[in-house]
């Protein structure tokens, strides 16, 4: 991910931020600072008009209709899976499934292909790092089915411990579930190493690409991964959506997870036969005007391009991580060479909610807690961090007014 600054274009970003008209305003009588980007991130106009356009001019069920407004809703929601395909490189759309978000996507893995490929003795292996949205759905099936969890660890850097990893891997192993990159840490993880080991013991495997998708480039067959997730809403689009991807032949043989409408080939009360994939996964009205925002959201990604978006970000984090270095007593947790746009730091005697509640009055904004990755929390021994994260439409004087109200919160400490 990494990308020397020098290599950015010229891309206009000040003006492209003028398009999150969100940003403009004060909070606490200052202006808004927004480092809370991989919780969720703000949504440009364009994306925001396209789903007000949706629902004032287009609005009708998908799927279901002949009638001509049934027909146009229908070609603008399935428009967005083409994007998606292509935006990842899938090889096609039916690979695409719908969902309502990373948590939701993990959920319909576990549940289908884990709930039918894993037997007693079986083994998941997770790593130390991931969000609760990809160890617990794999803890509800491993007790289900008998399967066993196994933890790849985490080094003091906050990389993944590959040689842990590979003696961790058997002929037991039938699922490798591993986050892209970590909200809590900023890690970019090997997912293509890692899965290729998967593959040599004849695992399937899991991208949890919530906190990658945003940021960078990813191509899903470069990787070859068996099942990649992530959300609308952390990319610019709208919430309660997101994307399942899965490799058609894995896809064919799974089972559905909900039943419904929409999902199935014919219903009778002797027998009821199921669609064919993505379909078979999508029961029940979708969220369609959020998915047709994910499709305007992947026109505007694009139009920036996803290359000019990883160094821009790129440039805002090493800039925030020499800044924060300079702060006396603040210790990075995570602390790798390959680190996301995603800063996580604890400061000697002073509780992250502090720190988080003193800087919000200077109008910033960033998450502090445990960011839903509690085990990697206790594995660096601390209850919570802060967390400032980058998005493009940052600037490099919001990083310096943020070290400055984290001096400011410092000095009611000494
Ligand atoms: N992380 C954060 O502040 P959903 O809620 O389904 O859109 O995404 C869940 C999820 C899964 N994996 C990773 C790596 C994530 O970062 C998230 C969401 C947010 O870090 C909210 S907890």
């Amino acid at each position: 991910m990494a990308q020397a600054v020098k290599d950015i274009p010229a891309v206009d970003f000040l003006k492209i931020r003028k398009d999150f008209s969100v940003l403009d305003q004060e909070i606490n009588g200052k202006p808004l600072v927004y480092l809370d980007n991989a919780a969720s991130s703000q949504m440009p106009v364009q994306v925001a008009k396209r789903i007000d356009d949706y629902h004032r001019k287009e609005h009708a069920n998908v799927h279901r209709g002949i009638h001509t407004l049934s027909q146009k809703a229908t070609d603008a929601f399935e428009e967005t899976r083409k994007k998606v395909r292509d935006f990842i490189n899938a090889d096609s759309e039916s690979e695409i499934v719908y969902t309502t978000g990373t948590t939701d996507s993990i959920n319909l893995v576990a549940n289908s292909y884990g709930g039918s490929v894993l037997k007693k003795g079986d083994e998941i292996i997770l790593t130390e790092m991931e969000h609760h949205a990809n160890i617990v759905p794999w803890q509800m099936v491993a007790e289900r089915t008998g399967a066993k969890i196994k933890v790849i660890p985490v080094t003091d850097s906050g990389d993944l411990d590959m040689d842990a990893y590979k003696s961790l891997l058997s002929d037991r192993t039938k699922i490798v579930a591993v986050v892209h990159v970590s909200n809590a840490l900023g890690t970019v993880n090997p997912v293509k190493e890692i899965t290729e080991r998967a593959h040599e013991q004849g695992a399937a495997v899991l991208i949890d690409g919530a906190q990658s998708v945003p940021h960078q480039k990813v191509d899903v067959q470069e990787i070859g991964c068996d099942f990649f997730a992530f959300s609308a809403h952390k990319m610019c689009g709208p919430t309660g959506f997101g994307i399942l991807y899965g490799k058609k032949e894995l896809l064919e043989a799974m089972p559905p997870y909900r039943g419904g409408g929409d999902m199935i080939d014919k219903v009778s009360f002797e027998e009821t036969t199921y669609n064919v994939p993505p379909f078979r996964f999508e029961a029940g009205t979708p969220p369609i005007a959020a998915g047709i925002g994910l499709g305007a959201a992947i026109d505007y990604l694009n139009q920036i391009g996803m290359d000019n978006i990883a160094a821009r970000e790129q440039e805002l984090v090493e800039h925030a991580v020499s800044e924060l270095k300079k702060i006396k007593g603040l210790r990075f947790i995570g602390n790798s060479d390959q680190r996301a746009s995603v800063c996580s730091f604890v400061i000697d005697g002073i509780h992250a909610t502090d720190i988080g509640t003193i800087i919000d009055k200077e109008g910033i904004a960033v998450r502090t807690g445990h960011h839903c990755a509690q085990p990697i929390l206790k594995r660096f021994n601390v209850p919570s961090t802060a967390r400032a994260s980058f998005s493009f439409y940052n600037t490099k004087e919001e990083v310096d007014r943020l070290i400055n109200a984290i001096r400011y919160a410092k000095s009611f400490f000494e």
